[in-house]
């Protein structure tokens, strides 16, 4: 699947009064942080201009995008948090480094949603090179950041839907 020509932040939801009761975590993996900055730029500039209160977005550091499950973990285990966004880029090197950690951390972040039966959001780009993370990280190929958002309002919204 190629995303070589999509905007990943071609978003379609509309504001809505419910969201401003609700409670986002965001977890943000530090290595990369330029990119991984922007990403929380974006994934925060977009909630709160759908109504998400600033105040009720809760944000914590982890080290890298291998701790990124335990950080959800630890976030969705508070009783406050509706949905936790991932936030975490992890750039192809030399090594096998980069398989085990984006497999781990995609397996993790999804474990941590259906244990929790809450929205946690997997916003971590694996790129090749930086220049792509960037250009999805607020540049041409949009912003990955508003997308995850994004896709936990949506959760959200169809959670309030059937329970
Ligand atoms: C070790 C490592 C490497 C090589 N590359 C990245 C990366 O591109 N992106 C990222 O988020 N983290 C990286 N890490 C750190 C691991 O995610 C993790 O923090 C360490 O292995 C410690 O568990």
């Amino acid at each position: 699947m190629s995303t070589q020509h999509k905007n990943l932040s071609t978003t379609s939801l509309q504001a809505d009064k419910a969201f401003k009761k609700y409670c986002i975590g965001i977890v943000v993996a530090e290595w990369n942080t330029d990119v991984t900055g922007a990403l929380l730029a974006g994934a925060m500039e977009y909630l709160q201009s759908l109504g998400v209160k600033e105040k009720n977005i809760i944000i914590h550091h982890v080290p890298g995008s291998f701790e990124l499950p335990l950080g959800a973990q630890f976030l969705a285990a508070q009783k406050s948090i509706d949905a936790v966004i991932t936030l975490g880029c992890v750039i192809q090197g030399e090594t096998r480094h980069f398989d085990f950690i984006c497999n781990a951390c995609a397996q993790g972040v999804m474990d941590v949603g259906l244990a929790f039966n809450i929205p946690v959001v997997f916003g971590v780009l694996t790129t090749n090179t930086q220049e792509q993370a960037l250009e999805r990280a607020g540049g041409k190929h949009g912003n990955k950041g508003v997308e995850a958002a994004e896709t936990a309002l949506k959760m959200l919204s169809l959670k309030a839907k059937l329970f």
